[in-house]
């Protein structure tokens, strides 16, 4: 299998601030990020800000600032929000900065050069929100873009077109080729049913009615098309073309790296048909995928601003902490489908698995060492009955579960079974009845192996479960007496690692939530956006 990975997020406009949509894409690839580095895997995780283009040039211009005044304040919002979350990303990409800049020119020219890019005139319908053009059909009769459903504009202006033609046969045959390229599979029929059996038009690279863009050297008065821009930033920000290539050559041209695009379906059209056309034109390798994910809505549908329905991500940190926010986004919305926030959901989530499961299993498990055993964690020495074989298998099997669907981007699943694992061991507790052992002295050695194995398996769940709990499954392991050398991957799944070490009984770090209470503390947050755009 291949050691290496690289997962990128989209490159989000910093036209207003983020929510937690944003929060959402970014929190995913985080915790898939984190969980190939726990494994040994090389990983580069790539997120940042496509800060080009006529919607930016208008807010700015709104505000009466500049537009790299306006996106600077803006990617502020951003990056704190990431230090937030605590987002472990290794690169942040502004299309702002010189080595994206210099870049794009030089692919535009080398397209031009080759004649994969050609000089001529658009006229067509256009959405200035979407920055995008649509043909007749696609807009209908009432002129309004098929994606956001707002008005369009009839524009003609000179343009500069990729030659999509000499590429779309390829393009078909790698999808066929590659079955996995698009996930979930359902995104790839909708790709070639909607835009490449009905004819690809060459598609539009250049635009001259605006002027917020990396200019086009062959041309005055031209700026590079947003999306040839913001596409190739996943190749840029690696050093593509430039002197300090490193981590070009190593996350991009080894065959062994796996290359994962992470985005939501309103991006998918430019993910899987475009940047594969130019990745080829450029004569460089395909991503290994291009992972669709779902929306999170709201009651009233999409979260959007204008609707005031957003939720900010902060005061939500602070009052449930980071772990609680990331473990709620990872569980409660199955990674590839749409999922709805509601504040009843979010709170069930954290007393269902935090509280009640892991945290209950935590403490019963601290409690009783201390009790029986003076704190010290006693030898593991063997399965000593079904009851013991039954969870240590489970434990292993849990590990195989784990790697398995998060190799297959089925996050949520594969942290399903972590916390499955947890139930089953307290169910574990349940059926071995250790208040009933330790009146038998006779039975002290089944005592014994049930705390041995009740340390192991939350000391791997703690370890699994890592890449969402970022700062909780640390205190985890202080609770069990887990010294630094052993917070490792391999140590985790080794049962009788813990032999002797002391647990140390400490802070409840799950407390049981006040369900009626932080129902209406979210109530509140939510209903703080739309007071404050009615005043
Ligand atoms: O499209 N639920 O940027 P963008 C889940 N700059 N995810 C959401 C979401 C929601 N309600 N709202 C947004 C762009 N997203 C381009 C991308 S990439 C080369 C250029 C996420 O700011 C989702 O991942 O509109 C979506 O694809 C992305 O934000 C769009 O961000």
């Amino acid at each position: 299998m291949s050691k290496k990975f690289y997962i990128t997020t989209p490159i989000y406009y910093p036209s207003a601030s983020p929510h937690l949509g944003h929060a959402y894409c970014t929190t995913m690839c985080d915790i898939i990020a984190r969980g190939k580095r726990l494994r040994g895997f090389e990983t580069f995780f790539l997120t940042g800000l496509d800060e080009h283009g006529e919607k930016i040039q208008k807010n700015a211009e709104a505000k009466g600032i500049s537009p790299q005044e306006f996106v600077d304040e803006v990617a502020l919002k951003f990056t704190n929000l990431w230090e937030t979350l605590k987002i472990s990303n290794d690169d942040f990409i502004r299309t702002t900065e010189p080595r994206h800049y210099e870049t794009v020119q030089k692919i535009f020219s080398d397209f031009v050069a080759k004649d994969d890019v050609y000089l001529s005139s658009y006229k067509g319908w256009y959405c200035v929100h979407e920055e995008s053009f649509w043909t007749e059909t696609q807009v209908g009769e009432e002129h309004v873009c098929p994606d956001c459903g707002r008005p369009v504009e009839l524009k003609e202006e000179p343009a500069y077109f990729f030659r999509c033609s000499k590429y779309v046969d390829g393009l078909v045959k790698y999808y066929d080729e590659n079955p996995k390229f698009i996930t979930p599979e359902g995104r790839k029929a909708e790709m070639i049913n909607n835009f490449i059996k009905p004819g690809l038009n060459d598609l539009c690279v250049s635009r001259t009615t605006f002027s917020w863009g990396i200019p086009v050297k062959e041309s005055e008065g031209h700026v590079v098309y947003v999306w040839l821009d913001a596409l190739t930033n996943y190749i840029t920000a690696l050093g593509y073309g430039q002197e300090n290539n490193e981590n070009f050559k190593k996350f991009w041209l080894d065959e062994d790296c796996e290359i994962v695009h992470v985005i939501g379906a309103d991006i998918t059209r430019f993910h899987t048909i475009y940047w594969p056309m130019f990745l080829k034109a450029l004569d460089l390798r395909q991503p290994s995928r291009v992972f669709v994910h779902g929306l999170m809505m709201m009651k009233d549908g999409k979260m959007s601003k204008s609707k005031g329905n957003v939720i900010p991500v902060p005061p939500l940190v602070e009052r449930f902490g980071v772990d609680a926010v990331r473990l709620y986004l990872c569980r409660e919305i199955v990674f590839g489908q749409d999922g709805q926030f509601t504040p009843e959901q979010f709170v069930e989530r954290l007393n269902a698995d935090l509280a009640n499961n892991l945290g209950n299993l935590l403490n019963r498990t601290v409690s009783m060492i201390n009790k029986y055993f003076d704190g010290i964690i006693p030898s593991f020495k063997a399965d000593l009955n079904d009851l013991d074989k039954n969870i240590h298998e489970l434990a292993e099997k849990t590990v195989k579960s784990y790697e398995y669907l998060n190799d297959e981007l089925k996050v949520t699943e594969a942290y399903a079974s972590v916390f499955d694992l947890v139930s089953a061991a307290n169910k574990y507790i349940e059926d071995s009845a250790p208040w009933a052992l330790a009146k038998d002295p006779e039975k002290k050695e089944l005592l014994e192996s049930c705390m041995a194995h009740l340390a192991a398996v939350i000391y791997l769940a703690g370890t699994l479960l890592s890449p969402i709990l970022v700062t909780k499954s640390e205190k985890i392991f202080d609770q069990l007496g887990v010294t630094p050398e052993l917070r490792n991957y391999e140590d985790a799944q080794r049962f009788g690692a813990l032999d002797g070490l002391k647990v140390v009984k400490g802070e409840q770090l799950f407390p049981r939530l006040d369900a009626t209470v932080e129902i209406e503390y979210i109530k509140q947050l939510m209903a703080a956006p739309k007071e404050k755009a009615a005043a």
